[in-house]
């Protein structure tokens, strides 16, 4: 399907803060939507700058704290993800009824595929990713965007028929509703605890992705994943142990783990190129959205055993005298430590981490 361009407002003006890659991509849209636009960001060397200034020699540009009064006298702001948007600047802005938006938000206006959203705390980007493989081996056009790398502004105008999306805890303090055909929080662990006051308010920010979702996947082995009001149609969970009739999970037959639905097992786990059980978990869960997506499970079984997984995610890089070496560089907080750690655990087998 695809992404209608709406012309909202043309003549009015819009500030674009944070000049990096987000807003690199929310002033290029702008830009060809024919609206005014100003920037600014806090940094006085913000990483996109010279392409900025190359791109559009013209537009204005505040660098260093951002005045109270350029942020007034536009009639909507966009709010980079790294950027909090309750500094007292943009705060001001809303009393004086100027729209605080992020760029999701922006994407949305124009989006008219379904949507497949995905946050959690560690695994967003391979869940993603894997999706993105699946979705496009039985032949859809997917596309897989946000948080991932891709600010999601960027594929306005391109046709494809299902959005892939990564959203962040930053993404979706911003977005009203995103309505997505299926939602899922894939776990939560402490993350970023210095943007929020404490767990409570960052697994708030996380379950702002359910709002108007048709579907909902819950990883059972993750009570907080579960949405804390939920009104669409079905539910399907995912979990490690042995699943009840509907769920998916493991099932060990001759002391060798398969992936399956119910009672039914799927494949063995050693088919997987992807290793640890937090691996399997992702795929458990890419298993579920397969389902509510009612994509064929035998085509996506058979293409799995070939998804290679995003470098630097418990990559494997070399056997070296016995030793086997793994690239998990990517693991940036506790909980996704503990998970390559324990994911990779076997009897008999000694870690240097
Ligand atoms: N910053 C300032 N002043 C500003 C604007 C930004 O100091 O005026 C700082 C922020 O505090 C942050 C950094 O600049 O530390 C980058 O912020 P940004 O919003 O400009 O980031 P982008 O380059 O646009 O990248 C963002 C996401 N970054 C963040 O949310 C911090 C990228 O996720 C994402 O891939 C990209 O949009 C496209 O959607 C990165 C990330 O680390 C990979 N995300 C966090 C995570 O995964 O845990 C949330
Ligand atoms: P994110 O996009 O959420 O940061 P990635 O897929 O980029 O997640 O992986 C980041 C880190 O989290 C890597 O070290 C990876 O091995 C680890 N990881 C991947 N999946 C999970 C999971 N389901 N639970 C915990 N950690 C995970």
């Amino acid at each position: 399907m695809e992404l209608s361009h709406q012309l909202i407002g043309r003549s009015s003006t819009k500030l674009v803060a944070g000049l990096g890659k987000t807003g690199f991509a929310v002033i290029d849209y702008l830009k060809q939507q024919g609206f005014a636009v100003k920037a600014a960001d806090t940094r006085l060397n913000p990483p996109y700058l010279e392409q900025i200034k190359q791109k559009w020699p013209n537009l204005p540009i505040h660098l260093g704290e951002i005045p109270h009064q350029w942020c007034e006298e536009v009639d909507e702001i966009i709010v980079s993800p790294g950027l909090r948007s309750d500094r007292p600047e943009f705060q001001h802005a809303r009393s004086q009824g100027v729209s605080v938006i992020g760029d999701i938000t922006l994407f949305l206006r124009a989006c008219t595929a379904p949507i497949i959203a995905v946050t959690g705390s560690n695994g967003k980007s391979t869940l993603v990713d894997m999706l993105g493989f699946i979705a496009k081996r039985l032949g859809y056009q997917a596309e897989v965007l946000g948080n991932i790398g891709v600010p999601a502004i960027t594929a306005v105008g391109r046709e494809f028929d299902i959005v892939i999306l990564e959203l962040s805890s930053f993404q979706l303090e911003l977005i009203p509703a995103l309505n997505a055909k299926i939602a899922l929080i894939l776990n939560i662990t402490p993350d970023h605890m210095d943007r929020y006051e404490n767990m409570q308010d960052y697994w708030a920010a996380k379950q702002r992705i359910f709002i108007g979702s048709d579907s909902v996947v819950v990883n059972r082995d993750d009570p907080l994943t579960i949405p804390k009001q939920f009104a669409g149609s079905e539910v399907v969970r995912f979990g490690l142990s042995s699943p009840d009739t509907k769920d998916f999970g493991l099932l060990t037959i001759n002391d060798q783990q398969y992936l399956a639905l119910g009672v039914q097992p799927l494949a063995p786990v050693d088919v997987l190129k992807i290793k640890g059980s937090h691996n399997v978990s992702n795929v458990l869960a890419a298993l579920a959205v397969a389902q509510m997506m009612r994509w064929s499970l035998d085509k996506v079984i058979a293409c799995l055993p070939d998804y290679p997984g995003l470098p630097h995610r418990c990559q494997w890089v070399a056997n070296v005298q016995g030793a086997s070496w793994y690239n998990d560089s990517k693991s940036t907080n506790t909980g996704s430590a503990i998970a390559g750690i324990m994911g990779l655990k076997q009897a008999g087998r000694r870690i240097l981490w």
